[in-house]
């Protein structure tokens, strides 16, 4: 099981929006994010530069950004690319984070 994070950058004034849709997970991303070895996943909210943190484990060969293939993954960020900094497929502009400490 690995530990990764990696940042992304919300729009202005949009973190209640982005709070309502991840309150409303479809099921089925839920779903794929499981059987893909995702799980404690978080997602922390920066209000001074609007950075997104996200935090997860996985027990496969990558995280959720690495599911670009996936229709419904694509279909999520499609839906989420009008609030967020996004790459020209739509997929969230995402910078992996160096983790400089553990406790467990
Ligand atoms: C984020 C971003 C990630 C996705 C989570 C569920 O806003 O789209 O790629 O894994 O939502």
């Amino acid at each position: 099981m690995q530990r990764i994070a990696f940042k992304m950058k919300l729009n202005k004034n949009q973190k209640e929006t982005y709070k309502k849709r991840h309150d409303e997970l479809w099921p089925e991303l839920k779903t794929l994010l499981k059987a893909n070895g995702v799980s404690e996943y978080s997602i922390f909210f920066d209000e001074e530069t609007s950075i997104l943190f996200a935090f997860q484990k996985v027990s496969g060969e990558g995280g959720s950004q690495d599911l670009a293939n996936n229709e419904i993954v694509k279909k999520w960020w499609d839906f989420m690319a009008d609030i967020m900094e996004v790459n020209p497929d739509n997929s969230p502009v995402s910078i992996p984070l160096e983790e400089v400490f553990y406790m467990q």
